[in-house]
């Protein structure tokens, strides 16, 4: 196989104005405008108006190219391009040689007769996406959601045309890999398939050859994770090879939290005698992964069993990490994989309104345990599966985008769309296209599915009860989003009440970090109202309901910093307060998804994890929550009912500690008690009744403290108010810090003098996580953090850089009262007011 890469520098012509600048491929226009210093930040303030025209426009993209005299004599010889964004017309030396409306798929063209050695040139002209879309929605009106109308026509990354929390901004350009591929013969692709018996695994192997393979031989080498080889060879019969290998003492691949993630490397190679024409190496983890929707009392159980081994997914909604998806690194995508492992989360739900993401992020949830539920690009829209093009161009996508995934460890679920069937009620009157859709989901796309992967379940979308005849809403069946919290107004506490099977979308919205903010605006006063601030709100009202929020739980805070810092709190405690609630019914609700892990720019947004990296406190509690041991309060007026949810098979045998303290740290009830608690399930270990435990302190005068000790070693130690932070009156504390410098390291160790609540703690100049933040600090408990510094960045640095924040420096704007008519006034405006029905209407929630 000879390959020429042709990425690199090209030139990018406006086809409106016909100006010509120097282009980068992989990459978008928007991208070598910028470059080029064309068009302004979108980000900063109120940009993202006038950059949005840059979309209107056709570009042309276009370079020249040799090859040498090798590459011409092969007998095939492709242009191999994937992330085609999207309406392009491709041209070799004035002949034009496709037009492709599919950034989902990966190209392959036939360019042997038109290529010659010198003075190739390449040209790929990209169509307007809103012209496109709007000759479309004329033709075949989908109507629907989406925030760009007619968005279901065109398969480009969905949330190019703005979402909930993204801008309107949708780039085209060359995206992916673009290169000539030269040869004889080569490997289509390698299937793998995994059977497990009797303690031994058979690897079954399949290669599907192209070109003239006949004849020669495919050989596969497996090296095992600590190095061990096996090897296997076979010649090619027809166009297909089949080689097998048995590994008798498999080492499993587990789940974050359940074991570690060994893999197998596979490389699979085409061989011509010695010569290797081309190969295939994959990461292989051995391990069984299935979903367990059987009826029962219930309704319908909806679980993942990994090696026999069922599971309550913990997690979050993965989005597209930049609206310009060439600025993501591997770096990024390290971080962001990496952070869910330090979170104690297990899975990642690749959400179906972006992309399916590279190579890269799946291999790096193989070695972190991140299993990733894969949607498909289908969201909150009708799409027009009626018409045979459109259907066909999905059917490669499919392709595609399957043969590519399925051999990850990782890889936990294949599901149909986002809330497609949640939505459908509103292009209902559509028959065909409404029963085009139903039918797409739940037999084409599920057949082709297990045409291709044998492996991966598939689920028909999400939310989904799995039978058209129960509502995708259902609670009993199915996963669910439960969006009665925030889009609904509805009380935080609402959880409780309604606990899903499955939740695999639900959250609260916050303010990202002031670093964040000062990356778009530079106003001295900004605040929650402010036209930039608005600008990067996306969803409706969304700021009035922060506050409606934060409200429930704290004071509205007279500084603007206080409301963000206030947000995030009020956006954790939901978080954990739903978590806590549905590992506690584990068994029955088996998964707890927040909506959602990332920013795609920096915004006010669902996310636990800002554009700039920032983690916010929903990040950091989530840690908490999500161990695979963990100790939760079910917190009533009159009572603390303690719970153990244990993820882990073995049972536990140990020791509680319980104390109940003042804000000075004096003790004034506490004792120990011998527990146990049974594998994988939740079980409460104590109920404490405020009247016999409190002496002569009322319920805000107080914290909880509870730790778990079995063997010896400290399991779960946690500490709770007993009511809302708004009802307490913080002590001054004085913390001290003391700080040092090893390694790259910094060490900060806080000691406080009374009760310190969720104390925030930042570093100038210092972008990298802490870890731990946003945490109640006790008298007499110093604790020690620590965060990796800039080099030379001295012990003295860090202390005069240390900046500390806690409860009691919030100075609230008015009187609890005050509060409350805020709070009123918020409910019933005239944006929260109309969310909070058409809400109702969606869900039927009674
Ligand atoms: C769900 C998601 C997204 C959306 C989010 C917040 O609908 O699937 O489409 O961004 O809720 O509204």
């Amino acid at each position: 196989m000879k390959r020429i890469d042709l990425g690199g520098t090209w030139q990018m012509t406006n086809c409106t104005n016909n100006e010509t600048i120097s282009a980068t491929v992989p990459g978008s226009n928007y991208l070598d405008l910028l470059a080029a210093g064309k068009i302004q930040n979108p980000f900063w303030g109120q940009n993202e108006a006038q950059a949005s025209l840059v979309a209107r426009d056709d570009y042309l993209y276009s370079r020249t190219f040799e090859v040498g005299f090798d590459l011409l004599r092969q007998p095939h010889v492709e242009l191999v391009v994937s992330g085609l964004d999207t309406l392009a017309t491709l041209t070799l030396n004035g002949q034009q040689i496709a037009r492709t409306a599919n950034y989902h798929r990966t190209y392959r063209l036939d360019v042997k007769e038109l290529l010659r050695e010198k003075d190739n040139t390449l040209e790929v002209r990209f169509e307007s996406p809103y012209a496109y879309i709007k000759q479309r929605e004329a033709a075949n009106p989908l109507g629907g959601m989406g925030f760009e109308k007619g968005i279901g026509h065109i398969r480009k990354p969905q949330y190019h045309f703005g979402w909930d929390w993204g801008p309107n901004l949708p780039p085209v350009g060359i995206s992916g890999k673009i290169g000539l591929e030269a040869y004889m013969a080569r490997i289509e692709e390698v299937r793998v398939v995994q059977r497990h018996a009797d303690g031994r695994v058979t690897l079954s192997i399949d290669a599907i050859l192209g070109g003239e393979a006949k004849g020669r031989t495919v050989r596969s080498t497996l090296t095992d994770p600590k190095g061990h080889k096996q090897t296997a060879r076979t010649e090619v019969n027809g166009s297909t090879a089949h080689l097998e290998f048995e590994i008798d003492k498999p080492q499993l691949w587990w789940c974050n939290g359940l074991g570690e993630q060994p893999l197998y490397e596979l490389e699979t190679q085409l061989l011509e005698f010695l010569n290797v024409e081309d190969e295939v190496v994959q990461s292989i983890g051995l391990r069984t992964i299935e979903l367990d929707t059987r009826a029962d009392g219930l309704g319908r159980q909806f679980r993942f069993v990994i090696n026999g081994v069922p599971i309550f997914a913990k997690g979050a909604d993965w989005i597209p990490s930049d609206s310009f998806i060439n600025r993501t690194t591997y770096e990024d995508l390290q971080f962001y994989v990496e952070q869910a492992k330090w979170a104690n989360m297990n899975m990642l739900r690749v959400w179906g309104g972006g992309y399916y993401e590279s190579d890269e992020f799946y291999e790096l949830c193989d070695r972190n345990g991140i299993l990733v539920w894969q949607d498909f690009a289908f969201a909150c829209s009708a799409y027009p599966f009626e018409e045979a093009e459109f259907l066909e161009n999905v059917h490669q996508e499919v392709i595609d985008a399957v043969q590519r995934l399925r051999h990850h460890a990782s890889l936990a679920l294949w599901c149909g769309n986002n809330e497609n069937e949640l939505m459908a009620a509103l292009w209902k009157k559509k028959k065909v296209t409404y029963e085009a859709n139903y039918d797409f989901y739940y037999n084409i796309l599920s057949r082709w599915v297990s045409e291709l992967d044998v492996v991966t379940p598939y689920w028909f979308g999400s939310p989904s009860s799995g039978e058209r005849s129960i509502d995708a809403a259902s609670l009993d069946h199915g996963d669910n989003h439960l969006w009665a919290v925030w889009h609904g107004l509805m009380p935080v506490s609402t959880f409780r009440r309604m606990p899903a099977r499955f939740t695999s979308e639900f959250g609260l919205e916050s303010f990202p970090s002031m670093r964040a903010i000062r990356s778009f605006t530079d106003k001295a006063d900004v605040n929650y109202l402010d036209p930039v601030m608005l600008t990067h709100q996306k969803s409706a009202g969304g700021n009035q309901k922060i506050l409606f929020y934060l409200i429930d739980q704290y004071r509205d805070p007279l500084h603007f910093e206080d409301f963000v810092y206030l947000s995030q709190l009020s956006q954790a405690q939901a978080m954990r307060f739903a978590s806590d609630d549905w590992r506690r019914k584990m068994g029955v609700c088996n998964g707890s998804l927040y909506w959602q892990y990332n920013d795609c720019w920096p915004v006010a947004s669902w996310a636990g994890i800002d554009y700039l990296k920032q983690p916010k406190a929903v990040h950091y509690h989530s840690r908490q929550y999500n161990k695979p041991v963990c100790l939760s309060n079910d917190c009533y007026a009159d009572r603390a009912e303690i719970y153990l949810a244990n993820d882990l098979p073995e049972p536990i045998k140990g020791k509680l500690e319980w104390q109940v303290s003042g804000f000075d740290g004096q003790v004034i009830s506490n004792a120990d008690l011998e527990v146990e608690a049974g594998g994988v399930e939740a079980t409460r270990l104590m109920v404490l009744n405020f009247n016999e435990v409190l002496g002569t302190k009322a319920k805000n005068e107080v914290v909880l403290t509870v730790r778990l000790i079995s063997d010896g070693q400290t399991l779960d130690e946690k500490s709770w108010l007993l009511c809302a932070d708004k009802h307490v009156a913080f002590p001054g504390p004085t913390i001290q810090a003391n700080c040092a410098v090893r390694n790259g390291q910094a060490a900060i160790t806080l000691h406080t003098d009374v009760f310190a609540r969720s104390v925030f703690v930042e570093l100038e100049q210092v972008l990298a996580p802490f870890s731990d933040n946003y945490f109640d600090l006790l008298p007499g408990q110093p604790k020690t953090i620590s965060v990796a510094v800039p080099e030379g960045m001295s012990d003295d640095d860090v202390a005069k850089g240390l900046r500390l924040k806690s409860m009691a420096d919030v100075e609230p704007k008015t009187s609890l009262l005050g509060d409350k008519w805020t709070q009123f006034k918020l409910r019933f405006n005239k944006v929260n007011l109309s969310t909070w029905l058409i809400f109702k209407f969606i869900t039927r929630l009674k």
